[in-house]
């Protein structure tokens, strides 16, 4: 399922370059193109979907959000700590419209500014 003129799919097919952290059938982690932490990793499904109020199957949403755990081992903040965030919509400066969930980590961070990524 996948949208033709959407970055992230375009990602996932491997037709624009990625730093790769975790792949599976399923989902795909990379590195975003501008980290805002020591550990800044976005992760997709491969199916498409706007964001996380576009019907997406409980089972498809469940897995996106156990492979942060993958990730952040992988990544090594497991225990340090790291921050899920997922911006949807216009509000939250949502800028590409595939669900992808930020894992931030790698250093120590403020409480969190509601209107800061
Ligand atoms: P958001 O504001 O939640 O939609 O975040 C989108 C993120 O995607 C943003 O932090 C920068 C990242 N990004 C945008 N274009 C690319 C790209 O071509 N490659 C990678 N790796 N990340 C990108």
């Amino acid at each position: 399922m996948r949208k033709d003129d959407c970055l992230f799919c375009k990602i996932v097919a491997g037709e624009i370059p990625s730093t790769k952290v975790y792949e599976d059938d399923r989902v795909l982690a990379f590195r975003d193109v501008n980290p805002q932490m020591p550990t800044h990793v976005l992760i997709v499904p491969k199916n498409h979907y706007d964001n996380i109020g576009d019907g997406i199957p409980d089972e498809e949403l469940g897995y996106l959000f156990n492979t942060v755990r993958k990730v952040a081992e992988l990544e090594g903040v497991a225990e340090s700590g790291y921050r899920v965030i997922v911006n949807t919509n216009d509000d939250a400066q949502q800028s590409v419209h595939h669900i992808h969930v930020h894992v931030l980590g790698g250093a120590p961070m403020n409480s969190g500014d509601p209107s800061q990524k």
